[in-house]
């Protein structure tokens, strides 16, 4: 087989990428390790940042995003027992939009299947050649036979625990980390959300967050010990102390009902450089990733593959390289802001095991300082609902 761009990972970043580029007229085989069902099983990202939503209009997938998803103008910062509203359309002119990725995923694997666009689902053993030259190529093994496809680059779209990144020579790749010492124990259940805006709380027993994928389903997390175990979390005991971190008022409208998903996710900031290594580009979470505090993950990588497209575009219609050779100093330029961000916001939000209660003044004093400062709350806002491209 031959293509143009072979992109390793149908996640969201290979999806988007390989819409774009579908659209573009540039040809494109998307090969996953997985199943289409099993990456539609997975729960993960809620909040997509306003240039999110513009570059999957760009992508043709945008209607029903607009019928369903929810545009959120603001968010409450809790603590102290009470709720303080950072007001994201007053003080950027900008919002977000609450749209689970599982369901973004699904617009771009239906429009890919419309448009007629390759995907290999269920490819073992994927492995990628010669891309420090000019030729370079991708193999994989489906039921029992090895297939190559040539092409002009890979697109490494295929998370952090992908094969892209492991393929690079170690002396040619540096990269930074950051591990958290606590997890986030998550559940969905179909029940009305505490608050019609996300809550983010600060609570000296830990952090919480009340977040929704609809006006009738719920996302609540609560921060729990890295070792913790889903099997010890009954529903019951999890709304107990879900209820406890949040103000009164919200404690009490508290509505509960059975979860059906409930997972623990490690928190992690990790970044690689460079993301270009000759043919080969990583892309989204293959490259970088964010503790899940500031809902960044997704959204860069969307502004990767943005970076990525434009170059590729040059590439295919002017025969410039300057676009794919700048990609990993834009792409980089914008992940540490958001590496940043998550890293702060996880650090405000947080009990941390070894600051004890002068820890807890100090995040009160910060978000006491927060929320009264315009300066402070516009820093954070302008932050949370994506900075430029
Ligand atoms: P993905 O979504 O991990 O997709 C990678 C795809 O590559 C495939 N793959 C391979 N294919 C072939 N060969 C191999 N050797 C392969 N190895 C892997 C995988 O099967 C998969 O289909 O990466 P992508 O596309 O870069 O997208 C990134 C986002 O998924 C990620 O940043 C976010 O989900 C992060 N994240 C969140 N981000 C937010 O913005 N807000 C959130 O609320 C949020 N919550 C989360 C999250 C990530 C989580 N993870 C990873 C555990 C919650 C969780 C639990
Ligand atoms: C979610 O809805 O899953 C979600 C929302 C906001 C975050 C993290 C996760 O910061």
């Amino acid at each position: 087989m031959r293509t143009k761009v072979a992109i390793i990972g149908s996640g969201p970043s290979g999806l988007l990428l390989g819409q774009l580029l579908t659209r573009a007229g540039i040809d494109n085989i998307i090969v996953d390790r997985v199943s289409r069902d099993y990456i539609l099983g997975r729960v993960r990202a809620g909040v997509l940042e306003w240039g999110t939503v513009g570059l999957l209009e760009q992508a043709g997938v945008a209607a029903r995003m607009f019928a369903e998803g929810l545009p959120h103008d603001g968010y409450s910062l809790a603590f102290d027992g009470r709720d303080h509203r950072i007001d994201l359309f007053a003080l950027t002119g900008k919002r977000v939009m609450v749209y689970g990725q599982t369901e973004v995923t699904r617009d771009l694997m239906d429009a890919r299947e419309v448009a007629g666009a390759p995907t290999v689902y269920e490819a073992n053993h994927v492995q990628i050649f010669d891309f420090d030259g000019a030729k370079p190529y991708v193999t994989y093994e489906k039921d029992g036979v090895t297939h190559r496809i040539d092409c002009d680059f890979i697109a490494g779209c295929d998370g952090f625990h992908g094969v892209s990144r492991k393929s690079v020579p170690e002396k040619s790749i540096k990269t930074f980390e950051k591990v958290y010492p606590f997890g986030w124990l998550g559940i969905l259940a179909d029940i009305p959300p505490v608050s019609h805006e996300l809550i983010y709380a600060n609570h000296p027993r830990g952090f919480a967050l009340s977040s929704m994928r609809s006006e009738t389903r719920s996302r609540y997390y609560i921060q729990c010990e890295l070792d913790d175990k889903v099997e010890n979390w009954s529903d019951e005991r999890f709304f107990d102390e879900f209820r406890r971190r949040l103000p009164a008022h919200h404690a009490e409208a508290l509505v509960v009902g059975p979860s059906f998903e409930k997972s623990i996710a490690p928190l992690r900031s990790f970044v690689a450089e460079p993301m270009r290594f000759g043919r080969l580009f990583l892309v989204g979470d293959s490259a970088h990733i964010v503790p899940p505090t500031g809902a960044k993950g997704l959204n860069l990588a969307a502004s990767d593959v943005y970076y990525l497209f434009n170059g590729l575009q040059e590439y295919f219609a002017e025969k410039s390289e300057a676009g794919i050779d700048a990609y990993s100093e834009r792409a980089l330029g914008r992940v540490w802001k958001s590496v940043r961000f998550s890293w702060s916001m996880t650090t405000l939000m947080h009990r941390f095991p070894d600051t004890g209660d002068f820890g807890q003044k100090i995040q009160e004093s910060e978000l006491d300082y927060l929320i009264h400062s315009k300066a402070a709350s516009t820093a954070m806002a302008e932050n949370y609902v994506g900075l430029p491209y």
